[in-house]
């Protein structure tokens, strides 16, 4: 039988290989971007969640009122969902108006360009493009650039960053290199600030997690949504909750990131001042299940793109994930190292909320074979 060929959403032109931005006027989208009806957002703005913003620099500076302040919210955020605004927190504005600006230059230059970037398949790192693919489903509205950022003070680290972006993207690049270098460094002083307030939330002092991420080797990512003219078919970022340790968000002024507590979509205002926290898979282990890594997801909207810096730290690959004796029993989850999950959510399983369970069982599986190969 004939298929009534008005209803059918068009499937990704050729062209779009070379040039998408057609797309973000295009009335009816490509049907890889529709999402299932139980997973499309919400008809209205959900309500908003209550994050707490804590006062990192009050925390830092040791004033008795402050840290009990800061230790307090945190524990009871990151105990109900794991997510939380850092306010107070040194880092310049000016470089994260930078960063935003480098943003702007990256994702508004011409496919041939952004190409040389491109991420190889099993790489984390790199350009990538739902507006590519052809075949896949569920796809995300969106860009993304990532790399890597290895925390350590040898000459060859403390240029990591910028070296990737010019060897890829040539001499025009070395200003947005030389801002994602200083961002990264940033970044990942600020993260380390974090695991003293955390440490402190569950019990274990302030250097027992800054002390597990000295020399993190973590991943910078850059999301960049265009408009969408149907918004309400498809997402941007599909629901996921984050396979890494922790997950420090600078959001631009447009909004658009949602979070699943108690069976119910929040929205999480946008707020330039702070940066949104989540605690993600890694660290939820490494607390023996007391913190949550949450679900969330990234709509999008019809009118003004979207755009946000997401850093999520990452121990060193050789450093075992066990939590301290304080918290570890009865223990929730296996030993294992970063790697390893990064292996199993980028080969085997799209992370969702039962990431650690079904790793653990992965792991169990894995050790058996090998047990019966001996
Ligand atoms: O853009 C956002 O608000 C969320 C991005 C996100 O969840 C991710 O990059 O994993």
């Amino acid at each position: 039988m004939m298929q009534p060929l008005l209803t059918i959403p068009p499937p990704l032109p050729t062209t779009s290989l070379f040039d998408t931005s057609f797309l973000k006027h295009e009335d009816n989208i490509p049907s890889q971007f529709i999402w299932p009806d139980d997973e499309k957002p919400c008809s209205e703005t959900p309500p908003e969640l209550e994050v707490p913003p804590i006062d990192l620099g009050g925390f830092l500076s040791g004033d008795p009122v402050a840290v009990s302040k800061a230790t307090t919210l945190a524990n009871e955020a990151c105990k109900k969902h794991g997510f939380f605004l850092i306010v107070n927190h040194d880092i310049d504005f000016e470089l994260l108006a930078k960063a935003h600006e480098a943003m702007d230059y990256f994702f508004s230059q011409p496919f041939s360009q952004k190409q040389k970037a491109l991420r190889k398949q099993g790489d984390h790192c790199g350009y990538a493009s739902s507006f590519l693919g052809r075949f896949a489903t569920k796809l995300p509205w969106k860009e993304t650039l990532s790399f890597r950022y290895y925390d350590d003070d040898d000459d060859k680290s403390s240029k990591m960053v910028q070296n990737y972006i010019s060897n890829l993207m040539g001499t025009d690049f070395q200003e947005f290199g030389r801002v994602y270098q200083e961002y990264c460094k940033a970044m990942s002083k600020l993260s380390l600030g974090i695991m003293e307030l955390l440490g402190m939330s569950l019990g274990v002092g302030r250097n027992y997690f800054r002390e597990f991420f000295k020399g993190n080797d973590s991943i910078i990512r850059l999301n960049y949504y265009p408009p969408c003219q149907k918004p309400e078919l498809t997402l941007g970022t599909g629901p996921h909750c984050d396979p890494t340790s922790l997950t420090i968000l600078h959001q631009d002024h447009v909004g658009g990131l949602e979070v699943f507590v108690d069976q119910k979509w929040y929205s999480i205002r946008p707020n330039q001042k702070a940066f949104v926290v989540n605690i993600g898979d890694t660290f939820m282990a490494l607390s023996n299940g007391k913190y949550k890594s949450c679900l969330h997801r990234a709509v999008v909207n019809s009118k003004t793109p979207r755009k946000s810096v997401a850093f999520f730290l990452c121990p060193r690959g050789n450093k075992v994930i066990r939590p301290p004796i304080e918290l570890g029993h009865p223990r929730v989850y296996p030993d294992f190292t970063w790697p390893l999950l990064l292996e199993f959510t980028q080969k085997h399983y799209r992370a969702d909320t039962k990431t650690l369970d079904s790793f653990t069982k992965w792991l169990q599986k894995r050790s058996t074979e090998d047990e019966r190969v001996k």
